[in-house]
């Protein structure tokens, strides 16, 4: 439907660099300067991945999907894309999400069969008029947009499925089990926003569940104005305080992206009191950037490490955390 006959006649009534500016189109600022974060040690060949596109003057869009289709299509990323673990059935079901500097979306949840679930993502955003497909209906529009359909359950990754169903107990383990989201946040050098998640989600979990990642507020958001966010752990508990969209409207209300980052976990931490609940066995981190270039990164305990490429450096760097 786009935009309300009065929103558009208020950008009408803009001069031209304001209706860019407002549109995130040409001509607008340009802050800092190029730059990429990603969750985790792998972040750091993914970065590898999406700098090309940055450092040739692209968009951040575009390098967020090459740099997490990297990811995606190694085998030995057990839970991301290709080779990602099944579910409890035996499934490999896979999420993803995308956002641009305008707040265009697009998201695929529970897909199987296709490799790279992040162009998927960019496919709803870009070619239907919806923001997230499931199931067997995502696999459907890969397919008739040209994605191959491929067998995703590596041998070792089936191994150790067939192993887990010997117990079948499900007991998350901190920084192991669910080590594996990948959520990309770039800068470009017109000084746009934007960011990625994909996932093969919380291993051994039941079909048909759903994390974070694929979840636009959740597991990633990005404000052009002010900043963008992705998180990665436990998916259920930063669901329940919309993370990646808290930790914006920190920053839109002040906070440093390091500071916000930390506000969404002692959130995380204040529900879990509330409901009484066990979370000896919970990790949860989030990553975010605002257009000034500045970085925070925090997590709920030990272990939480993120992947920081700009011009100058290519280094892995360790979170700090609320709980030792
Ligand atoms: C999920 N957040 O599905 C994902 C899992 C994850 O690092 O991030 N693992 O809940």
């Amino acid at each position: 439907m786009g935009l309300p006959a009065a929103g558009i006649a208020a950008i009408n009534n803009l001069d031209q660099s304001e209706k860019d500016k407002k549109k995130g189109g040409k001509g607008k600022r340009k802050l800092g300067a190029p730059m990429i974060v990603t969750t985790w040690n792998f972040g750091l060949q993914a970065n590898e991945a999406a700098w090309p596109t940055l450092a040739a003057g692209g968009r951040a869009l575009d390098a967020i999907e090459q740099g997490i289709r990297q990811c995606e299509n190694d085998p030995t990323e057990r839970s991301v894309g290709y080779g990602g673990r099944p579910d409890r059935d035996g499934h490999v079901t896979l999420d993803a999400c995308i956002m641009d500097e305008i707040g265009n979306i697009g998201s695929v949840v529970c897909m199987e069969h296709i490799a790279n679930p992040i162009s998927v993502a960019r496919a709803v955003m870009e070619k239907t008029p919806h923001v997230m497909l499931a199931g067997e209906g995502a696999t459907q529009f890969a397919v008739e947009q040209g994605f191959e359909k491929v067998n995703l359950l590596v041998p070792d990754s089936e191994r150790e499925w067939k192993e887990w169903l010997k117990k079948a107990e499900y007991t998350p383990v901190i920084n192991i089990e669910n080590h594996d989201t990948i959520g990309m946040i770039a800068m470009d050098g017109s000084g746009n926003l934007s960011g990625g998640c994909s996932t093969s989600g919380m291993a051994f979990k039941m079909h048909g569940r759903i994390g974070d990642s694929p979840i636009i507020g959740a597991g990633l958001y990005v404000d052009n104005e002010v900043g963008a966010v992705t998180a990665t752990g436990q998916g259920e508990e930063v669901i329940r305080v919309v993370g990646s969209f808290r930790v914006v409207e920190e920053m839109r209300h002040g906070a440093s992206p390091q500071l916000a980052c930390e506000r969404a976990v002692q959130a995380i931490r204040d529900k879990f009191i509330l409901r009484g609940k066990d979370w000896s066995n919970t990790q949860i981190g989030f990553i975010a950037i605002n257009p000034q270039g500045k970085i925070g990164a925090y997590a709920l305990r030990p272990g939480f490490t993120y992947s920081v490429k700009t011009g100058d450096i290519a280094e892995v760097r360790k979170a700090s955390y609320l709980l030792d």
